[in-house]
């Protein structure tokens, strides 16, 4: 069935064009790094449901990452958020992560859980908490280069709540201080992620509100700084993939954290309601990636794709699994636009063809091609079934209940 599917969806793309083989390399060379802090028990400011199964440690969340890896063949590595996967030895951690063919990916400093920070962390009046938390932040340098980590992501939840509760212009320069700091640490071959986020925790500013800001702070840094685009973290509305388009031309896109929203900063299962935003971000990539300019190329390669979910009352691996195939699926999409075609219709003022033109391949039924491709790689054609079916959901069940965050 498979075969005889994928000989019906090759011919259909020969039609239009399609080179597949380009294709179906652009599809096996994706990587969607998930995160330690979807596997345990976190997430919401009320209710956090323990589970029965859930990791107890980092170890055993890496554990957990790498059913994800070993059944998509998509998720090669696991980004670790400090102190919440503090462990005495961090290169014994990479070495367990490796064991399973995993790697450590990137490093989140936490600032956002101390009560010293309740009212800023770099941006506190007070120079010894300022100190205190960029001491952090150059501590989880220390922690990449035990991990081999390439990325640092910084989320900062500083900001106020009323107006003249801060003094937003004093900081901004603090903000810009600890970063100078953290980016003199820096290795050459190291990259800091600008992450923004609108709102929440904080209601009034926040210091580090969106992409522009974000971008800012970067081009003051030097280029080992680049903006995350995190997907829940913008007003309803915002046109993210004309941000990703942006960034990319100015080549200052370092990464994404993906997750699926429809109120604000959700963190539900990438690609459940928006698949048609997630398609129209990949387009962005797409057409990057095909650009005569070598620079854009390469810049394309490095973007650094992550999830960014907290599961709650999903099942944590299969919500994960779920999540990585989402983002695959709608990859494979945009793979299939048929470019030719937009350019002419844009010659032409065609407005309504070239939305035709982009809006077919999202409708084209990637199943056939994402078989074949598993198929080819040794994976199961259906991770979820594969996961079910492995018994590893019950075998986990003797952690027992409770769980880190
Ligand atoms: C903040 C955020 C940031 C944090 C993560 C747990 O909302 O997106 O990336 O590190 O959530
Ligand atoms: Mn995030
Ligand atoms: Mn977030």
């Amino acid at each position: 069935m498979t075969d005889r599917a994928y000989a019906l969806f090759e011919e259909q793309q020969q039609v239009r064009g399609i080179d597949l083989n380009e294709v179906r390399s652009k599809l096996k060379a994706l990587r969607i790094e998930t995160p330690s802090w979807g596997y345990g028990d976190s997430g919401t400011r009320f209710k956090v449901f323990p589970k029965t199964g859930v990791p107890r440690n980092p170890f055993e969340k890496v554990e957990d990452a790498a059913v994800v890896h070993r059944l998509t063949g998509l998720s090669p590595t696991v980004a670790i958020h400090i102190p919440w996967d503090k462990v005495e030895d961090y290169g014994k951690l990479k070495r367990h992560a490796e064991s399973l063919g995993l790697g450590i990916g990137a490093v989140n400093p936490n600032l956002f859980q101390e009560e010293d920070y309740m009212l800023g962390s770099v941006t506190n009046t007070e120079a010894a908490i300022r100190r205190k938390a960029t001491d952090h932040l150059l501590e989880c340098v220390d922690v990449m280069k035990e991990t081999g980590s390439r990325d640092i992501s910084l989320w900062f939840a500083d900001g106020t709540n009323y107006p003249g509760q801060g003094d937003i212009r004093k900081r901004k320069a603090w903000m810009l201080e600890s970063l100078r700091e953290l980016y003199q640490a820096l290795q050459p071959d190291m990259r800091m992620l600008i992450e923004y986020k609108s709102f929440e925790p904080a209601f009034y500013h926040t210091d580090l509100a969106d992409w522009g800001m974000a971008y800012n702070y970067a081009l003051k840094l030097g280029p080992q700084a680049e903006v995350l685009v995190d997907t829940g973290h913008h007003a309803q509305g915002t046109n993210i993939e004309h941000i990703v388009a942006y960034l990319i031309d100015e080549q200052r896109l370092g990464g994404f954290h993906f997750n699926s929203r429809k109120y604000a900063d959700d963190d539900l299962v990438v690609g459940t309601v928006n698949p048609y935003e997630l398609f129209l971000i990949f387009y962005q990539i797409v057409l990057a990636s095909r650009d005569t300019n070598e620079g854009i190329r390469q810049h394309v390669d490095n973007i650094a794709y992550m999830i960014d979910q907290s599961h709650n009352i999903e099942q944590k691996i299969p919500a994960m699994i779920r999540s990585v195939l989402n983002v695959q699926t709608q990859y494979a999409k945009a793979l299939l636009i048929q470019h030719a075609e937009i350019e002419e219709a844009q010659r032409n003022g065609d407005v309504l063809g070239a939305e035709d033109a982009v809006r077919r391949a999202f409708e084209i039924d990637v199943t056939p091609l994402l078989h074949s491709i598993r198929e080819e790689q040794g994976l199961p054609l259906d991770p979820m079934r594969a996961y079910r079916e492995s018994g590893y959901g019950t075998q986990i069940l003797t952690r027992g209940k409770g769980g880190a965050s």
